[in-house]
């Protein structure tokens, strides 16, 4: 979407004489794309509106009647906006018509078309007497044109990973640029938040995807401490060698980042930190990438998921948390606005995700759910998956750590998580508590290919199971079922409407292929799979304050 001005400030009498009628222009040019409003404001003195009839007419000749016959003997239009979207017609208004109106017919019938060409203001005196000018008017135009967006498009990595004191360790922190697909680099800024007690020791380089490095500071600042949230840009004016620790503001790096030129930037950038000498020590706090282009990268799903990684995961478990984000970037297509939270602007979605010892495998699972939720929408824009190594292994070994990681990230979204926050559950407690979203309804009456009022939701299985799932005995091998079923675990559509019913936007055309099983499960069946039954708790979460939002 783009928005143009256009204006027109050359004063036209309006004789005062016999009818007659002014016509003023303005030649649009430059505009891109299919006009989606058109608006325009005028500023005319006149001393009887009555006598006015305004007419816009557009460069393909459709003609739209703005004003005819108001305001009497009244005088003026001053700066007078007409919008179809106005709560007020022009009619109701009285002169000097200072606002916003609607105009007597829609504007809207300027969409679809060619903005460019020229577009005229028609004022037709139709009485003896009376006259004025015309001041000045003004078209805003909005097109379908997409924005450009060059960047700085901006990644982090938050985990805290220790510098040993002791030996020369080197260290390897990653990013993973995803979602700037078909554009280069122009150019390439880095922040790190490191603390060291001996800058001096330390070599600091960044690796791009295609394994090209550049040298930030090496052997710097000597006995001094500390990189706080330092900058390292190419075109900073102070040289990072001739700063001091701690070191603080943008500088320029010891190599070019200019290297990475040219290159795609998707892929893992790394970041490496060597010890090169024995003792003092310290850790890697957070770094941020920040890249630009030339080019506009073609648009991905508009809602981002990003795990920030806080340890006790392989990089085999951590790829599943990628693939589930990336899962649900899918079916979710709606933006949401960015939030302020307690690590800074979160758009949309930030996890923590961490690997901890709670009782070995089998047992507890974990915790999985939202912890800070935007006012208003009340969804989420931090959530929290912590989970038992014991288990991840289990599941890694028998195949199911995916299917469980993208099931545990759905509650993360809110599914079985905010439910009753929503109050979409009824039945609580009983043996046949319902769902009562009224999508969700809709996709289980076509599953069923009969009219239902409500989705069965788990009634077995405890805190934690019970209630925060679709039931297991009609529902089965579908993702949000409380037991894991290794193999497949389609997400079906029932889920993608449970989404829609608690406020996201989604794609129903990205849900798995799925149909009821043919019979009801027994809970004989049903308890031969409760070893991988989702057993997580629930955290406690906030809402965000209203000021939260990021406008
Ligand atoms: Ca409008
Ligand atoms: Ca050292
Ligand atoms: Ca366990
Ligand atoms: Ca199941
Ligand atoms: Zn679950």
């Amino acid at each position: 979407m783009k928005i143009y001005h256009f204006k027109n400030e050359q004063v036209l009498p309006i004789d005062e004489g016999a009818p007659n009628e002014i016509n003023s222009t303005i030649t649009v040019q430059g505009t891109g794309g299919n006009i989606t409003d058109v608006n325009v404001k005028l500023d005319i003195d006149h001393s009887y509106t009555r006598d006015l009839e305004i007419r816009l007419k557009g460069p393909d000749g459709t003609s739209i009647l703005l004003v005819t016959g108001i305001g009497g003997s009244g005088d003026d239009f001053e700066e007078t906006t007409f919008d179809d979207n106005a709560s007020v017609a022009i009619r109701s208004g009285t002169a000097p018509f200072q606002g916003v109106f609607r105009p007597v017919e829609g504007l809207n019938q300027f969409n679809g078309t060619d903005a460019n060409g020229n577009w005229s203001l028609e004022i037709a005196d139709r009485a003896f007497q009376d006259g004025g000018s015309l001041n000045k008017w003004e078209l805003e135009i909005i097109t379908d044109e997409p924005v450009e967006n060059t960047g700085p498009f901006v990644f982090n990595n938050r985990t805290l990973t220790p510098i040993p004191a002791t030996g020369t360790p080197t260290i390897t922190s990653q990013i993973n640029v995803q979602g700037l697909s078909d554009i280069n680099v122009a150019e390439v800024c880095v922040t790190i938040d490191l603390d060291h007690t001996f800058t001096g020791d330390l070599k600091i380089s960044i690796v791009s995807p295609d394994d090209k490095e550049v040298v930030l500071v090496e052997s710097e600042g000597g006995s001094g401490d500390h990189f706080n949230d330092t900058t390292f840009d190419d075109a900073a004016s102070e040289e990072i060698t001739s700063g001091s620790a701690p070191y603080t503001g943008t500088f320029r790096p010891e190599g070019n980042l200019a290297d990475f030129q040219g290159i795609s930037p998707t892929g893992i950038w790394k970041l490496i930190v060597k010890d090169q000498a024995n003792l003092d020590g310290g850790a890697l706090k957070s770094w941020t990438l920040a890249i630009k282009s030339n080019d506009t990268p073609q648009p991905t799903s508009p809602f981002k998921i990003e795990v920030n990684f806080l340890g006790g995961l392989t990089n085999s478990q951590q790829a599943a948390f990628q693939i589930a984000a990336d899962r649900w970037s899918e079916i979710i297509v709606g933006n949401l606005p960015s939030v302020n939270t307690d690590i800074g602007v979160v758009d949309d979605l930030v996890i923590d995700a961490e690997g901890i010892v709670i009782d070995g495998s089998g047992g507890i699972l974990g915790q999985a759910g939202p912890t800070q939720l935007r006012p208003g929408s009340m969804l989420p824009a931090r959530g929290i998956m912590q989970f038992d190594s014991a288990d991840l292994q289990q599941m890694e070994d028998d195949g199911s750590l995916t299917g469980v990681i993208v099931h545990e990230m759905g509650h993360v979204l809110g599914i079985g998580t905010l439910w009753s926050t929503f109050g979409l559950i009824e039945g609580t407690g009983s043996d046949n508590p319902e769902f009562k979203g009224s999508n969700a309804i809709a996709e289980y009456a076509t599953l069923k290919n009969a009219p239902s009022g409500f989705v069965p939701l788990a009634n077995t299985g405890g805190q934690g199971t019970r209630e925060g799932h679709w039931r297991e005995s009609v529902f089965d091998t579908e993702l949000m079922t409380g037991y894991v079923d290794v193999g497949q675990m389609p997400l079906s559509r029932l889920t993608v409407a449970s989404l829609q019913d608690i406020g996201y936007q989604v794609d129903y055309n990205k849900a798995d292929p799925y149909i009821l099983p043919f019979a009801l499960l027994t809970r004989g069946r049903i308890e031969a799979k409760s070893v991988h039954r989702c057993q997580v708790g629930v955290p406690a979460f906030e809402v965000l304050p209203e000021d939260s939002v990021v406008q």
